[in-house]
């Protein structure tokens, strides 16, 4: 049976469940990282040398990097649905995927870490409000992009929309100012609505 090492509160462990959940593939999540240790072991080491979560391990394949591990997933279990089989339409979604993890993560993580990480001494709020700034200047673009698309890629629910929606839940769910981006949100909260989302949409950010 497919299995995920990552505690649910990573961002980048919501992607690979979220996945696996829309794929409907059976699988045994261990809650592994920050209190629940594990990650520096030598047997975990051996599995991802970064330390670091989400890793899989599938039929003896072990893979870790949470969008490499998104895209094997719906390459193997989902051609067609997730992972979509027209070449423009794949890198379409790879795209988004990847802006997710270059581009909007980043912007949000200064807020995300001095809002809920930080003790309350340690938050600086400059940092706060330079990454929100940064953080709806993306969104707007993206906002403009769903103006003319259901889901990023167009019609049809993607690989392409699991980790950026897993980024933008975070992000609404941060305690600041949201600017209204009413594409942005008409997109996230229908993707809300999908039962494969519930393990990722209904926790609270810590
Ligand atoms: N680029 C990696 C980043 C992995 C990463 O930074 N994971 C964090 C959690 S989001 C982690 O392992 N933190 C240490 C820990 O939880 O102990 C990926 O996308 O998988």
């Amino acid at each position: 049976m497919l299995k995920i090492w990552g505690r649910l509160t990573s961002v980048n462990v919501q992607k690979v469940v979220w996945c696996v959940d829309e794929l409907g593939i059976a699988y045994e999540r261990v809650d592994a990282g920050r209190d629940f240790g594990i990650v520096g072991t030598p047997e975990y080491l051996a599995k991802n040398p970064n330390g670091l979560i989400p890793v899989i391990e599938d039929d003896g394949f072990v893979l870790w990097e949470s969008n490499a591990i998104v895209r094997y997933l719906a390459a193997k279990y989902g051609m067609g649905t997730l992972c979509p089989t027209d070449a423009r339409a794949r890198a379409d979604a790879d795209r988004w995927m990847d802006w997710q993890t270059t581009t909007f993560n980043p912007a949000i993580a200064p807020a995300f870490w001095h809002l809920i990480r930080f003790a309350p001494d340690k938050r600086d709020d400059t940092v706060i409000e330079n990454a929100r700034v940064t953080a709806e200047k993306h969104l707007a673009l993206l906002d403009a992009h769903l103006a003319a698309h259901q889901f990023v890629i167009g019609d049809t629910f993607t690989m392409g929309d699991i980790p950026l929606a897993c980024s933008v839940n975070r992000w609404y769910k941060l305690p600041l100012a949201h600017a209204p981006h009413a594409n942005v949100e008409r997109w996230y909260y229908a993707l809300c609505e999908r039962k494969s989302s519930q393990q990722v949409v209904t926790r609270v950010v810590e």
